[in-house]
């Protein structure tokens, strides 16, 4: 394939990635993570992941695309905003227990999948046949790195991945393939001196810049962990009772993000103030029926009443 028609293949992917929907889209030549993989070696092996053993799980593939779709040239990330005014007004307004922000509206995973689905189609067609695979949360991928790698911004301390335009108001996902397109450059690291997302967070879980340690994460201690929260963090929750936003609220650039415009991310009103008698005594039919097609779905009735009781206990005063 020429110089030419690889960029020209880039480009048509590319625009029919915004197309459908995504943010921003960017490419990256597949290759084996060495840096990347020494430092999640070394996560796993002081136990920072906690009871997450699906970490543990497909080590060499996740740091080597070519492992999980022989014959890989390329790794195309996606990006979609969720940054939403409502949001915000809720936040400052519901002074409830809270639901992470990314998981207010449509479970992220049906609305890339759905767009990912097209846009690997698009690829097959217009190259007369791609081998690959695409995929969001649904393989072991390192997200951020690829997109990072694609240029679609820097992953800050306290390990998300952000960038000038969206800030980190955005989840990712990707498509591993076997065409050479041209990849872009990555993006420099602009934290510069700032610490707030570390100083901010309540349960010291950004141990040191850019690495964070799982089993002290609100994020985790809510969604991952199947058992109740420990009672160590349980004063420390700060009121959240289903992921936690406090390293990206205080963040300086997501304070000028731009807004996510796709309608499947955003958020759902019922779930901005909590219903008349609390989160916490909501019954399991309420709980279905409330969150159905959302990532709330993914912990269990019983997981979500026990962090909405221990979320309520621990509300910030305002
Ligand atoms: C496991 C996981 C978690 C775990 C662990 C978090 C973590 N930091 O690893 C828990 C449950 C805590 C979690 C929480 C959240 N998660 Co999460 N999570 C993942 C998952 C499945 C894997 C991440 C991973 O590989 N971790 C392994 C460790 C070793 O990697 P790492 O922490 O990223 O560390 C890297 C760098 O920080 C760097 N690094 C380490 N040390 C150093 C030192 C220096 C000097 C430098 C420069 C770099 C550096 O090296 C590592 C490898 O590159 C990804 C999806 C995916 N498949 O990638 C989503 C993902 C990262 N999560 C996501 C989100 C949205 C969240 C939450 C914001 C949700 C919420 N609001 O509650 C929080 C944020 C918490 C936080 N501050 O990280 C998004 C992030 C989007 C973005 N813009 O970055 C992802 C990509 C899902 C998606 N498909 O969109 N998550
Ligand atoms: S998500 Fe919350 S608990 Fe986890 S690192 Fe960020 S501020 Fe700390
Ligand atoms: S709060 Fe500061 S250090 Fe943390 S990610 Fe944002 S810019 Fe980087």
């Amino acid at each position: 394939m020429n110089v030419q028609s690889r960029s020209d293949l880039t480009l048509s992917v590319r625009n029919k990635a915004l197309e459908l929907g995504f943010d921003a889209c960017g490419f990256a030549r597949a290759e084996p993570l060495d840096r990347e993989a020494f430092r999640l070696e070394n996560w796993l092996q002081q136990n920072l992941h906690g009871s997450m053993s699906w970490m543990e799980r497909n080590f060499d593939k996740r740091v080597d695309p070519t492992l999980l779709v022989p014959g890989a040239k390329s790794v195309v990330s996606v990006i979609m905003g969720y940054r939403n005014e409502l949001n915000e007004q809720s936040d400052l307004s519901n002074n409830g227990p809270k639901i992470a922000k990314y998981a207010r509206g449509r479970d992220y995973h049906k609305v890339f999948k759905r767009k990912l689905k097209k846009l690997f189609q698009f690829t097959d067609e217009l190259t007369g046949g791609v081998n690959g695979r695409f995929f969001v949360d649904s393989a072991p991928v390192m997200d951020k790195v690829w997109a990072q790698r694609a240029g679609l911004g820097w992953i800050g301390k306290n390990s998300n991945l952000l960038n000038k335009k969206f800030g980190s108001w955005f989840l990712i996902g990707e498509m591993i393939t076997d065409i050479p397109f041209v990849p872009d450059l990555p993006v420099t690291d602009h934290c510069g001196s700032c610490t707030l997302c570390i100083d901010a967070c309540p349960t010291n879980a950004i141990h040191e810049p850019y690495r964070v340690d799982a089993r002290r994460c609100i994020s985790y201690l809510t969604i991952e962990l199947k058992e109740r929260c420990p009672e160590l963090f349980q004063e420390q929750m700060s009121g959240w009772m289903f992921g936690c936003d406090i390293c990206q609220d205080v963040c300086p650039w997501n304070r000028k993000a731009d807004y996510g415009t796709d309608p499947g991310l955003m958020p759902r009103q019922e779930l901005l103030t909590p219903p008349d008698d609390g989160w916490s005594r909501i019954t399991e039919e309420q709980y279905l029926k409330l969150f159905e097609g959302t990532a709330v779905k993914r912990a269990s009735f019983s997981k979500f009443a026990g962090n909405a009781l221990i979320a309520e206990k621990s509300l910030p005063t305002k």
